[in-house]
């Protein structure tokens, strides 16, 4: 399943159901734990997907940067995946939606779109972030995500041309396409 939408500047949202891993984007948003030492979910199939020189640079980085706060990111290659570059973010872990959470994620996706713009990529895919282990309430999280990104691509979009939300399962991919039908996008056709 798949979807696109255009803004009225000419850069694109696009929508897709499946595996990040297996969708080419100059960058992959991932989303990852404080120790950046690999994980579950997304993660893990980042780091299965990408092969080991993502954890051995992750390995260089860590002493550098300690344990990395919620809503921040560090940048690596991209291994074997069809991409440039990994992009990983550290999310919240939701308590309570009183903590600070909202703000952390709309940072992870801030962040990360910075650094695509940093490094001149065209395009960068990001999953929902947060809302497995780290137990964001999808309908929770998703307006946030969609949001800072049209934001960021309405306002300072340089070499950025295309965000890719990719949604795991067809729940999440529903959710998304209802947010972004009803936010006044025009739904690009081809
Ligand atoms: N492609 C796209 N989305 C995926 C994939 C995939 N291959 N696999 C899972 N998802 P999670 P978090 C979705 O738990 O909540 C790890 O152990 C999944 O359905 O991966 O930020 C890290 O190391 C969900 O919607 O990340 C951290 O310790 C979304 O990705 C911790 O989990 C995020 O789920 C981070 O937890």
């Amino acid at each position: 399943m798949e979807k696109g939408f255009r803004l009225p500047n000419g850069t694109r949202i696009r929508l897709v159901e499946g595996d990040i891993t297996r969708i080419p984007a100059d960058a992959i948003a991932n989303a990852a734990n404080a120790a950046l030492a690999g994980g579950a979910g997304v993660d893990g199939a980042i780091h299965r997907a990408g092969g080991p020189d993502i954890l051995r640079e992750l390995d260089e980085i860590r002493p550098r940067v300690g344990r990395l706060p919620a809503g921040q990111a560090v940048a690596t290659g991209a291994g074997r995946l069809p991409a440039r570059f990994v992009f990983h973010a550290v999310g919240p872990v939701y308590r309570d939606g009183r903590h600070g959470e909202a703000e952390a994620l709309a940072s992870c996706y801030r962040v990360c779109l910075e650094m695509a713009e940093e490094r001149g990529c065209r395009s960068i895919s990001f999953p929902a972030i947060s809302t497995g282990v780290y137990g964001y309430p999808a309908e929770e999280a998703a307006p946030i995500a969609t949001a800072e990104v049209r934001l960021f691509l309405e306002s300072r979009a340089g070499s950025l041309r295309e965000v890719i939300f990719v949604q795991f399962g067809e729940a999440a991919y529903r959710l998304y396409e209802r947010l972004l039908g009803e936010s006044g996008l025009q739904e690009a056709q081809d």
